[in-house]
This record gives C-alpha cells, sequence and structure tokens, in this order.
C-alpha cells in the first residue's frame, strides 16, 4: 500500500478510531479537518467521499470508503494485521463482534448524542429515544464486559491488538463525556474488564499521537476530559 491515504476528520470523533489504526499500522497518510462547527460533513463536497454525511471518510489507493467498521476491516485486511486471518476459526466470532461495535453499540450511542437527528425537537420523544438507545448501550457493555473476560485471541488481548480494541475505546471515552449535561449514568471503573482494556491500550504511542493531534489530555480512555482541538469543534 504505497499510494496516498487521506483521513477526514474532526477532532474526538470516530475518525479517531482510523487514525488510531493508521498510526498502529505505521501507514503513511494526510488528514483533512471536516468543519463540524459549519456542519461540512453535510456539504455537497463532502457527500462525494461519503454519502451518508458523517465522519469519517477515507480516500485510499482502491478507492474511498466510509463507515468506521468498513475502513477498520479493509486496513486490517490489506495490512495482514490488527485482524485475524480471512479463513480460519478465529475470524467468526471477530466478525460478530466488529459488526455488533459498529451496528448496535456506536449506532446507539449515536442516538444519544443527536436525538434531534431521530426525532426532531421535541423532549419527550428525545427522551424516550434516549432512555431506550442508553439501555442498548448498557447491553452491549454487558456483553462485551464479559466478552473482554473470556481470553479470545482478538479483543482484549495484550499480545493480539486488533481494531475491535481501537474501536472500543474511544466509544468508551465518548459515553463519560458526551452529551455534556447527561453523563452520569456511566462510570468506566463499573466495567472492570474494560477499564483493564482502556488502561492498556490508552499507553501505546498511536494513543498519544491522537491526543497531541486532536486536543486530548493524557489518559484519554481512564480520564477522559474534553479536548481542546487545535483546529476544528469536537463531538
Ligand atoms: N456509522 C458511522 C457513524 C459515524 C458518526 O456517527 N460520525 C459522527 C461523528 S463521531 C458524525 O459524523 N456526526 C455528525 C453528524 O451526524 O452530522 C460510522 O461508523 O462511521
Amino acid at each position: 500500500m504505497s499510494k496516498l491515504i487521506r483521513l477526514h476528520y474532526a477532532p474526538d470523533n470516530a475518525s479517531g478510531i482510523v487514525r488510531l489504526a493508521l498510526e498502529e499500522l505505521g501507514l503513511p497518510y494526510e488528514t483533512v479537518l471536516v468543519d463540524r462547527s459549519q456542519n461540512a460533513q453535510q456539504s455537497t463536497v463532502f457527500r462525494k467521499l461519503n454519502p451518508a454525511a458523517k465522519i469519517p471518510a477515507l480516500e485510499t489507493p482502491d478507492g474511498t470508503m466510509f463507515e468506521t467498521a468498513a475502513i477498520l476491516l479493509w486496513l486490517a485486511d490489506t495490512s495482514g494485521r490488527l485482524a485475524p486471518p480471512v479463513t480460519g476459526p478465529e475470524r467468526t466470532s471477530f466478525l460478530s463482534w466488529l459488526f455488533y461495535a459498529s451496528n448496535t453499540l456506536h449506532a446507539n450511542l449515536r442516538m444519544t448524542f443527536y436525538p434531534q437527528k431521530y426525532v426532531g425537537d421535541m423532549r419527550a420523544p428525545q427522551k424516550a429515544l434516549l432512555s431506550g438507545a442508553r439501555a442498548n448501550v448498557l447491553e452491549g457493555l454487558r456483553l462485551f464486559e464479559s466478552n473482554a473476560a473470556t481470553g479470545q485471541l482478538w479483543f482484549n488481548n495484550p499480545d493480539n491488538l486488533s481494531v475491535l480494541d481501537l474501536y472500543l475505546c474511544p466509544m468508551l471515552r465518548w459515553m463519560a463525556l458526551y452529551p455534556k449535561q447527561d453523563t452520569d449514568w456511566f462510570a468506566l471503573k463499573d466495567w472492570p474488564n474494560l477499564y483493564d482494556l482502556a488502561k492498556r491500550i490508552e499507553t501505546r504511542p498511536s494513543v498519544h499521537t491522537l491526543c497531541q493531534t486532536e486536543g486530548m489530555a493524557a489518559r484519554p480512555f481512564t480520564n477522559p476530559s474534553p479536548p481542546r482541538p487545535f483546529e476544528g469543534v469536537a463531538l
């Protein structure tokens, strides 16, 4: 993979997950800020990269990609790292959890961040959505917490970093920070296996680079504080 990779990002957005994978793989890449203060993710120009108008998008030598999990899987498969081999017994479980992280955990988290995008501006439907979405997030946390204890080869395994580890940790951070006035429901310490995972992953140089480039303080997963990005706005 020698030609240019370009990550369209915003600070503390899902693009950070892709940045972690790029850093872990040591791939050269450029970044382009998507200015969320201007809703640039909804612009005609950005929609050419991601018709779903969401961050991230990744330009690759093989074409432009969107959807975090798809990008992670492509990076892992084309580099032969951070995921089990395409054939073999470890793949089935890994894929199931990766898609669960994306389709259920991430999707429900989104509803808690932007309820108005799903049900409009009325308080009552927003409250109902929030409560359902949060119940789903809690169920996801329960499942990942017990999965993290089972000694899987490609999740929470110090000998085998995976894109699933990289996906989970920023989501744990977001739960503690967003939406700003409503984070009391979540404490990472209540999920000891996920806490250990986050603690281990946040010592990696890739996370240090993420913090440096996107204005986050040290220990971004176990002791998160709001980012102070040098450019652009956060989630
Ligand atoms: N399913 C998408 C979700 C990405 C997503 O939620 N991105 C957020 C930033 S973290 C975003 O673009 N938010 C702005 C918006 O929805 O307009 C993925 O996995 O990439």
